[in-house]
């Protein structure tokens, strides 16, 4: 796709997802949006941050299971869903290269840019690794290559927290019906704690969080006509739901917004104190997370968490 026909899809999706949203209650966009060039920038220092434990806690686990994945799997392929630069992942290519054995890495991501970036740099440092690169979104799953029945595939960060309950049933349905029988799945999901733990995470005292959440005013403005939304109209809001077991991401406006959508012809109005809600992020509890996948068909094989108990890491064979 050239980049003006990249342009003019981006802002397709992007309306199709403000008629969507903006007038529902409350009103919601699709987190796909926070991540431009600078959103997908602030996401990579917001997991160094020392309040967001998911990523560290995620690579330690990785760092200790990697061997015992591979071994536990017999896995001869990783295919990986947004895998972005694949950072963490290098922990599982070292154990499924080991003693010099040829594999096959499938990142799957929506940027071509980092993908090829990463891919290269891969086919560098893992001279026996096949890289075979390719852009899909994770709600539309291509025909997975790799011998079937060998195959692990990767979904890690807890960005499977992301997902409206219905839509991780679906997720979960498309990846089962995507895999063959010996072939796993592994999951990364993080965990219920305490409250003042998981709201610091999502709202850090250096404020990235809040840059990050209101880069979203401006990726919305850059790519479809509007008048009258501004930025510093909202202000960065976390807040924990416990009834729904997440973390909600909200911009909350701080004087009455009318915003005139010329390119979808309709204006939206939020009064001072309402919100616009940007993410949730789920919170699971292991054994729930079990019988969920039990319920979709995968047979899980085990699960790990790192020292502190803050993240997951499930194992399901299909
Ligand atoms: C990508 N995803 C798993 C992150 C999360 O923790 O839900 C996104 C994020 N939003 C704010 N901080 C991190």
């Amino acid at each position: 796709m050239s980049a003006a026909e990249l342009e003019v899809s981006n802002r397709t999706e992007l309306e199709a997802d403000l008629r969507a949203g903006l007038w529902s209650d409350p009103a919601t966009l699709p987190p796909r949006w926070f991540y431009d060039e600078r959103g997908s920038r602030l996401f990579d220092e917001i997991t160094a941050l020392p309040e967001y434990y998911p990523t560290r806690a995620e690579h330690e686990i990785l760092a200790r299971r990697s061997h015992e994945i591979v071994r536990l799997t017999g896995a001869r392929s990783l295919h990986e869903l947004g895998a972005g630069t694949a950072t963490k992942t290098r922990e599982l290519l070292d154990a499924l290269t080991a003693g010099g054995r040829s594999a096959l890495y499938v990142p799957l991501d929506i940027s071509e840019e980092v993908l090829l970036e990463a891919a290269d740099q891969l086919r560098v440092d893992y001279p026996g690794l096949t890289v075979e690169p390719a852009v899909a979104d994770f709600h539309r799953l291509p025909t997975l290559t790799g011998e079937p029945g060998g195959r692990l595939l990767a979904f890690l960060g807890g960005t499977i927290g992301n997902f409206e309950e219905e839509a991780r049933a679906d997720f979960l349905r498309m990846v089962h019906a995507a895999l063959d029988p010996g072939d796993h799945l592994l999951l990364g999901a993080d965990l219920v704690k305490d409250r003042a733990r998981l709201v610091a995470a999502y709202d850090d005292e250096a404020g990235i969080t809040a840059l990050f959440n209101l880069n979203l005013v401006d990726v919305i403005t850059r790519t479809t006509p509007v008048s009258g939304l501004d930025r510093a109209d909202f202000v960065h809001e976390a807040a924990w739901d416990e009834e729904s077991s997440r973390i909600e991401m909200r911009l909350r406006a701080v004087r009455d917004i009318t915003a005139d959508f010329s390119g979808i012809g309709r204006t939206w109005r939020l009064a001072a104190g309402e919100h616009l809600r940007t993410e949730i992020s789920r919170k699971f509890d292991l054994d729930a997370l079990r019988d969920e996948l039990v319920g979709h068909g995968f047979d899980p094989v085990a699960a790990w968490t790192d020292g502190a108990g803050d993240f997951s890491l499930t194992l399901a064979r299909v």
